[in-house]
């Protein structure tokens, strides 16, 4: 297993952790936590700051009311799944892992991701054996898709923290998708729903732009 547990983590490791300015205060209960640290450094690499983002949404960021919030999912499963927060939360392993994420524009921010596993939270929904591709859906109407292989083989994360915070609504609370390897425009925000399908060439919003379906960090992001 290439990640660490969280709780290994939280119980073994020195993280420097640095005051987010404007942040002190008490938590208050079901909203976002006011009494985050942010980590700054993790296993003696330097982590990028919150503010080092570059905020360009399609719709600008997104207000999620989590009371009536539910993560989908969907499509080609045995019977459909909606979490809420809470249920998304708890019924599933927690894992870290520090992730680089590059944007097409030329920056990138290097942050300490913490999240659930896609593979878990679709699992229990039931995989029909033709699917072959995770359609996700966003709340600003946002799409990516990505090969069902890769989300399982590469424990790809569905992340609730960033650098030991709770996502701030701007990077997508109250989930993003660490897509590793993959340039930005697959790290969806305001994750919705995963759709179950067995369509590998489904475009997504910057995809049908003419962005590369694979969207490998390592090849370039125009398909022509
Ligand atoms: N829902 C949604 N997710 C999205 C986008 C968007 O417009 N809407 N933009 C993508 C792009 S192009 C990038 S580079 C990353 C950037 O993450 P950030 O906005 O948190 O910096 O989000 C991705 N996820
Ligand atoms: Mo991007």
């Amino acid at each position: 297993m290439q990640f660490r547990r969280f709780f290994s983590l939280t119980a073994g490791s020195t993280l420097l952790l640095t005051l987010l300015a404007g942040c002190a205060g008490s938590a208050s209960s079901g909203g976002r936590d006011l009494s985050a640290v942010q980590i700054k450094e993790y296993q003696g690499e330097r982590l990028s700051d919150l503010g080092d983002f570059h905020e360009n949404s399609i719709k600008g960021p997104q207000q999620v009311d989590i009371g009536a919030y539910r993560l989908k999912v969907t499509g080609l499963v045995e019977k459909q799944l909606a979490y809420t927060y809470a249920e998304a939360l708890s019924k599933h392993q927690s894992y870290t892992k520090p992730v680089t994420l590059d944007c097409v524009e030329g920056w990138s921010v290097k942050i300490l991701w913490e999240g659930l596993l896609v593979s878990d939270i679709i699992n229990p929904a039931g995989i029909l054996p033709e699917a072959n591709t995770i359609i996700f859906h966003a709340h600003d109407g946002y799409t990516t898709s990505l090969p069902l292989a890769y989300i399982r083989d590469k424990n790809i994360m569905l992340a609730y923290k960033i650098n030991g915070v709770e996502l701030p609504p701007e990077r997508g609370f109250p989930f993003q998708l660490v897509a590793e390897d993959k340039w930005g425009y697959k790290w969806i925000k305001w994750v919705t729903e995963i759709e179950l399908s067995d369509d590998p060439n489904y475009k997504g919003y910057w995809e049908r732009a003419g962005y590369s379906n694979d969207a490998d960090l390592d090849k370039p992001f125009f398909d022509r």
